[in-house]
């Protein structure tokens, strides 16, 4: 897959906005600035240290759920974070780059000029710690009346093949919604078959630090398990168009879910036709939701 590089003051030019419509995924280079990036990964390093002191999801978000959510393992020597639920919340870095970077410049190209914020998140996969994401697509997690919505992944670090980059099917954002509901338990993920197919397409989303995925609500993806030794951060970022409304509870809830990032409230809804099962609400998050065995404990 193509990805871009940018000069400071540019935004998406045609070409990469067609590639994002016709592949549903485009990457491009310098999506924030160096000091925006030596800021999150500031933040982000503090944030593994703290950690070492707890032994299972601590702190807590507006949803009464855990902040800091680790992987099964964690230890002191061993920290093993694997999402911080609404970095923007707690971080200056954080919310500069979600509202002020050329990363929300790129978005509004994509589906503004009204744009709001969803929910953030960070995805940690550190080296050796087993996180994965299953197969699925982010639209039945988080249905809205229409599917203009933006899957921002910020590369904190560099993403290579070997880290457990984020994976995708090119063009999976015009074929159909996937059940994430398999012989009813929400799984969160595509049956097995299918993802054992949709693996066999893939194609891998890599790029130096500070690049971003841009990727369609409705585009299949999944990640493996970082089998290197260099940690893979992504600070994840979903926008809509300011004319998409959300139909059912933010699974990340964040008291800047609806804030307008670019151009403000149109006063209208725009719905699109589609049938979608209701998704699980998480009671601590996705991650455990796709594990079967944290399921099930
Ligand atoms: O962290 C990743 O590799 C993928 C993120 C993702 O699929 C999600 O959070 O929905």
């Amino acid at each position: 897959m193509a990805w871009y590089d940018v000069d400071e003051m540019a935004v998406l030019t045609q070409e990469q906005i067609a590639q994002f419509w016709h592949d549903g995924v485009l990457t491009v280079a310098n999506a924030v600035t160096p000091a925006q990036l030596a800021a999150l990964r500031h933040d982000f390093d503090a944030w593994v240290e703290e950690r070492r002191a707890y032994a299972a999801p601590y702190g807590e978000t507006i949803g009464g759920r855990p902040r800091f959510d680790m992987q099964p393992g964690h230890s002191a020597d061993d920290p093993a974070l694997r999402r911080v639920q609404a970095p923007t919340e707690l971080s200056a870095a954080y919310y500069d780059a979600m509202a002020n970077s050329r990363m929300t410049d790129m978005v509004a190209d994509l589906i503004g000029p009204d744009v709001k914020l969803h929910h953030s998140k960070i995805n940690s996969k550190l080296p050796g710690s087993g996180t994965e994401v299953k197969w699925h697509q982010d639209f039945p997690f988080t249905p809205h009346s229409n599917s203009d919505l933006v899957t921002a992944l910020l590369m904190v670090d560099e993403v290579t093949p070997e880290n457990g980059p984020l994976e995708v099917q090119l063009g999976s954002h015009k074929g159909p919604i996937h059940p994430i509901w398999q012989d009813g338990v929400f799984t969160g993920a595509v049956a097995a078959e299918l993802e054992a197919r949709m693996k066999r397409g893939a194609v891998s989303c890599h790029g130096p630090a500070g690049s971003v995925c841009l990727m369609h609500t409705r585009v299949a993806h999944g990640s493996a398990p970082n089998r290197s030794a260099h940690p893979r951060t992504l600070f994840i970022c979903v926008y809509s168009a300011g004319d998409a409304v959300p139909l059912t509870p933010n699974p990340v809830p964040t008291k800047h879910q609806g804030l307008f990032v670019r151009g403000g409230d149109p006063g209208r809804i725009r719905s699109e036709a589609f049938e979608v099962a209701r998704p699980q609400y998480p009671k601590t998050s996705f991650f455990a939701q796709q594990s079967e065995s944290e399921r099930t404990t």
